[in-house]
């Protein structure tokens, strides 16, 4: 399976992959999961969206569903998602190669743009499928090349009419996502999720005045440039301070001319932090700051929330059992976001399984995990299926 998807949306200058919701190469992924699906005889039920689950089970009750997503960042690694879905149908093969019989379905899910690499909101698919993000602001979101949602759904054939919470969750009774870790926070080969930090994406957007490069004095100029500049650096300061994160890792300049000063630049934060507490505070630390250097720079300042997800706590009982099944694994908290996040936020029993990540890189081509760590994780996805559906 690992072979067979290793090749779909890789770029070959960077090594990364580029597989952004809905597009060529991620619909090829999505199809190479129809395909696996149909050969293992599983029943796939997708919902308006375009989530997809399928069912190895005795009935259409509810049951213990296992996956993840097949989009990626851009140029993200190979594990990041795909390692939840590969991992997911191994340890089908496996519990139905020891004959296991499950008293309740067990369902393998592969959710859609869950990175929000195209239309900027993380978890969109699991989001919209919870009720959380409602269907007409998900339509309305455009992609760079401003191309909507559901223009983007037409295009794939799907009908938008049909976007809006999923029944596929009223069979969700316990969700488990396997995930390649992705820091150094790991270091037995597996491992069980605590929390997900709270975090969010908010676009600043710092207006000046364009000029000529050459002849406008330094001191005449409002370059938004500048506070953006001083800003990046404020949102570094601010989160080492906090121990949290900030990242601006995205960016864009009007008229981006080597030669005049920008009229505009857009840059987008991840902030993130261990509680909701230090993650507005570190926000409003920096829009202070970044506010302050504007008033000095002439130019103005807008922030807009794109996405905020506040802390999700696992349940004890399960990540517990999960512990147990796996002989005592270590539990720990991630600062990446997860469609297991918005599960659980959204009352379904949820846990996650880490696979040790031996750099901690990830979301970058350089991402990897040694396949003896995949190969365990198979194995305790197993137990922990077995476990919950016996
Ligand atoms: O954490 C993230 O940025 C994404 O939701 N995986
Ligand atoms: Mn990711
Ligand atoms: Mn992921």
């Amino acid at each position: 399976m690992w072979a067979a998807l290793a090749a779909v949306g890789r770029d070959p200058d960077t090594g990364g992959y580029r597989r952004g919701g809905w597009t060529p190469t991620e619909r090829e992924a999505t199809h190479w999961f129809l395909d696996q699906c149909a050969t293992r005889n599983l029943t796939v039920e997708s919902d308006g969206i375009g989530n997809l689950v399928a069912w190895w089970g005795p009935s259409d009750a509810a049951g213990v569903v296992t996956g993840s997503h097949l989009d990626s960042v851009i140029d993200g690694g190979a594990f990041d998602g795909p390692l939840g879905v590969v991992s997911a149908l191994a340890a089908v093969d496996l519990l139905r190669a020891e004959g296991f019989e499950p008293s309740v379905p067990i369902g393998v899910g592969a959710f859609v743009e869950e990175e929000g690499s195209r239309f900027g909101m993380p978890c969109l698919g699991s989001r919209v499928a919870a009720g959380v993000l409602p269907a007409s602001r998900a339509l309305a979101l455009k992609d760079r090349s401003g191309v909507s949602l559901a223009a983007a759904l037409e295009t794939a054939g799907t009908d938008p009419a049909g976007v809006g919470p999923s029944p596929l969750l009223e069979r969700m009774g316990t969700f488990v996502e396997l995930h390649v870790e992705q820091g150094r926070g790991l270091t037995a080969p597996v491992g069980v999720a605590s929390s997900i930090w709270p975090h969010g994406r908010y676009r600043f957007t710092f207006g000046g005045e364009a000029n000529h490069a050459g002849t406008t004095l330094m001191e005449d100029r409002h370059d938004p440039m500048l506070t953006y500049a001083m800003t990046a650096l404020a949102a570094n300061k601010q989160a080492r301070l906090a121990g949290a994160r900030a990242t601006f890792g995205r960016l864009s300049v009007e008229p981006n001319g080597t030669n005049a000063v920008p009229s505009q630049v857009t840059a987008w934060l991840d902030a993130r932090a261990a509680d909701d507490a230090t993650l507005e505070s570190l926000l409003a630390a920096i829009t202070k700051q970044a506010t302050e250097r504007a008033e000095r720079d002439g130019t103005t300042l807008e922030v807009v929330p794109e996405s905020v997800s506040p802390v999700v706590d696992f349940p004890a009982g399960l990540r517990d059992r999960l512990v147990d099944v796996l002989d005592g694994a270590p539990v720990l908290p991630t600062g990446a976001g997860h469609d297991a996040g918005v599960f659980s936020a959204a009352g379904i029993p949820t846990a996650m399984l880490f696979v040790r990540n031996p750099t901690g890189i990830s979301h970058s081509p350089a991402e990897y995990a040694e396949m003896d760590d995949c190969l365990a994780g198979v194995d305790a996805l197993a137990a922990v299926l077995k476990d919950l559906a016996k």
